[in-house]
This record gives structure tokens, sequence and C-alpha cells, in this order.
């Protein structure tokens, strides 16, 4: 896209002020985020301007709708409590003909909120202190939209930490038709995969069995959707509301811990440097619990340290997948990108695995 294109699309947007600037922003898988600059009055104001990625979301009426309506309930809860509603949840502005997004005329799709002004987001926890503050950030965000009714919102993408329906109907499939012809060259990753075929099904079981309850969870808890105030470090709002939908506390939790627990980046290739950091785990169990635990059955608690591993292992399946299928869903950099992020995955689980009774203790004496 160029800019001129840009600038006609921003021009769409009922933005305060004079447009400045646009440039792209930002290391998410999904979506193509650009910061675009506006001077007004009052300074400058930034906007973030989003490509919506129309291969991951199939209903954008509906997924807008969904966004559109959760930050409106949050907005309403942080007035409630003297809050900053532009600051502590996203602010979605419309278009100038009143629309929750624009549809280009490639038939693309745009949507605009306003940027968290002085904040950051981070790819990699550089201290224990940090990741429990995301902690505390997702486990608020649980906290808050407790009564928020699940059945107001369509579920964005189905099945989405559905591990085992992902296995059956994505994962093998995929080794099934080979569509890439890559499948020599991931022989060992696939035999891993399936090797932890007996436990992809446990939590699902456990919903339909009533001993883990449904509540709305964010389902995409990367510790880089969570923007912190640059100078204190402290948490300001969770942000990639795509996800939002009926899910479990557990999968909010295990996928923190898969992003924000690990020493290295998600495409690290020197596996010697991944592994699954104990003091960090704690650290965003602690967070998290102490916003949101105090809602958790026994089961929920039970699970933490497993719900880890299942989420690390099914991210990892997904990249593989991915890889097999020849790069169609995650945004990639170079073709062994989702093989390489798979490894590092399953690197990961593998360590959790060794390290399930510590990270189980750990959970026990919170
Ligand atoms: P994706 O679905 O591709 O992950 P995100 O919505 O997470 O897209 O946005 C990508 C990145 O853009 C984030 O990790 C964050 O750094 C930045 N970003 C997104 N929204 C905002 C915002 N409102 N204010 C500041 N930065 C943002
Ligand atoms: C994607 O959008 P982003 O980059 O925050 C993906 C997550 C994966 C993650 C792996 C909608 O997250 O499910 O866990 O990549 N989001 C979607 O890094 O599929
Ligand atoms: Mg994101």
């Amino acid at each position: 896209m160029n800019k001129n294109e840009l600038i006609e699309i921003i021009d769409n947007f009922d933005f305060d002020g004079d447009f400045v600037d646009v440039k792209e922003f930002g290391s998410g898988h999904i979506n193509k985020t650009y910061i675009v600059k506006f001077n007004t009055p009052n300074g400058e104001q930034n906007y973030v301007l989003q490509r919506v990625n129309d291969n991951v979301f199939k209903n954008i009426d509906e997924l807008m709708r969904n966004v559109f309506s959760v930050t409106s309930y949050l907005r309403g809860i942080i007035r409630g409590y003297g809050g900053d509603p532009d600051r502590e949840t996203l602010h979605y502005i419309k278009t100038k003909d009143g629309h929750r997004y624009y549809t280009h005329s490639d038939n693309s799709y745009y949507r605009s909120y306003v940027f968290v002004r002085d904040s950051i987001s981070f790819d990699t926890a550089d201290t224990p202190e940090v990741f429990k503050s995301s902690g505390q950030a997702f486990g608020r965000f649980q906290r808050l939209l407790a009564d928020f009714d699940v059945e107001s919102i369509t579920e964005t993408i189905p099945h989405f930490h559905d591990t085992l329906w992902r296995y059956e109907n994505e994962f093998l499939p995929a080794v099934e038709q080979n569509l890439s012809g890559r499948l020599d060259t991931c022989k060992d990753e696939v035999e891993f995969v399936k090797s932890y075929a007996d436990v992809m099904g446990r939590l699902t079981s456990m919903i339909k069995n009533g001993e883990l309850p449904i509540r709305v969870t964010h389902n995409d808890t990367k510790l880089n959707n969570v923007m912190f105030d640059k100078d204190t470090k402290q948490c300001i709002c969770v942000i990639d509301l795509d996800t939002v939908m009926p899910g479990l506390a557990l999968y909010d939790f295990g996928d923190s811990i898969r992003f924000g627990a690990s020493s290295a980046v998600e495409d690290e290739k020197d596996l010697d440097k991944v592994y699954c950091r104990l003091d960090y785990f704690k650290a965003y169990a602690e967070g998290f619990l102490s916003e949101a635990g105090e809602a958790f059955n026994q089961a929920e608690k039970d699970n933490l340290a497993f719900a880890s591993l299942l989420m690390t292992l099914e991210c990892g399946m997904r990249f593989l997948t991915d890889y097999i299928n020849g790069d169609t869903y995650f945004r990639t950099e170079y073709p062994e990108h989702n093989l390489v992020r798979a490894r590092n995955q399953f690197k990961l689980v593998s360590d959790m695995d060794n390290k399930m009774d510590e990270m189980e203790e750990i959970i026990r004496n919170i």
C-alpha cells in the first residue's frame, strides 16, 4: 500500500486535527498496523490504523461489533471507578460516515483507534516485574468482563483453543495433504506433536464434565498485547481484542506463560537459549491470580501449569501446520520462519514437561 493510498484511507476516519505522517508499526503476526500522526491545537495526537486480516477474520461486521461492544462496556466500568477510559482500554474511532470500519476499493478493511499515549509494548519480558504487571492487566481484564454477557458476542474464530479439534481437523489433514511438499523437512516435529495427542483433549473434556467454567476471555494474551507506561513500566491496558470470546481462564494464563516466561523470543533459532523461566512463571501467576484468582475453582487452579504446556504445544502445532500448508496464516519473514517458531515452541514444551512438578508446586504456594 503506497502512502497516497494510505492517506486516502485515513481521510475517511473521523480524526481530530491535521494529518502529519503515517508509518508501519508493531510486531503482530496477523493484522497490518500503522501509526498515524495528527497535529491538533492541543498538541500531537496519534492514532493506530489497522488493515484487518480478512483471511483470519472472515466476518468483519461481527468482529467489529464485538470489539465496539466490549470496549464500550469496559469504558463504562472505567468511568465508574474514576479511571481514564482513553488510556485504560482501546478507544475505537468510527469513519466520518459513522461506520465501525472502512472498506477500501480493493475490498480490504481498515479500522482505527486512539494510540495509547506515552506507551510501549514488549516482545520479551526483561524483568519478572514487567511480566507480573502484564499478569495483572490480563487478570483485571478478565475480572472486569466477569458480568459481560457472553451470549452477546460472536465467536470470531470457532475452536480457537480447542487443541484436540485443531489436531484432528487442521494438523492431521495438513500432514495428509502436504500442500507445500515440505513434510520431509519436519518429520521429527510431526512425531513430536503426535506424541502429545493423548493430553490434547484434557481441558475440553473438563468443560464437558462441567468442571471448568466458561468465562469471557481474551484468548491472545501475548506480552506484546499489553501496553505499558514508557516511564513507569506499569501496565496501562490490554489491546488486540479481536479474539475476545467465551473461553477458559486457563487459556489466557497458559498463552501468556508460553510467550513471556520463555527465556527467548518466539523465533529464536538457537534452542539452547529457549527454556521456561520459573521466576517469571511465578511472577506472572502472582499478578494474574491477584486480580482474577478469587473467582477460580479448584480445577482451574490445579491446571494452570498444565495449561501453560498445552497452550505452548497448541501454538507450536499451529506454526507447524502453517509451515506444512505453505505459510497462509501467520506473517512470515523467511521460508522456514514457521518451522523455526514451531521448533522453538516444542523446545519450550519439553522444558515445561520436565519442570511440571516445580510449576505445580509454585502455584500451590501462591
Ligand atoms: P496483531 O493482531 O497483528 O497482533 P495488534 O492489535 O496487537 O495487532 O497491534 C500490533 C502492535 O501495534 C501491538 O503489539 C502494539 O505494539 C501496537 N499497538 C496496537 N494498538 C496500539 C495502541 N492503541 N496504542 C499503541 N500501540 C498500539
Ligand atoms: C497471533 O495477533 P498476534 O500476533 O497477537 C495469533 C495468536 C498466536 C500468536 C503467536 C488471531 O497473535 O493466536 O498465539 O500469533 N492470533 C490469531 O505469536 O491467530
Ligand atoms: Mg497482537
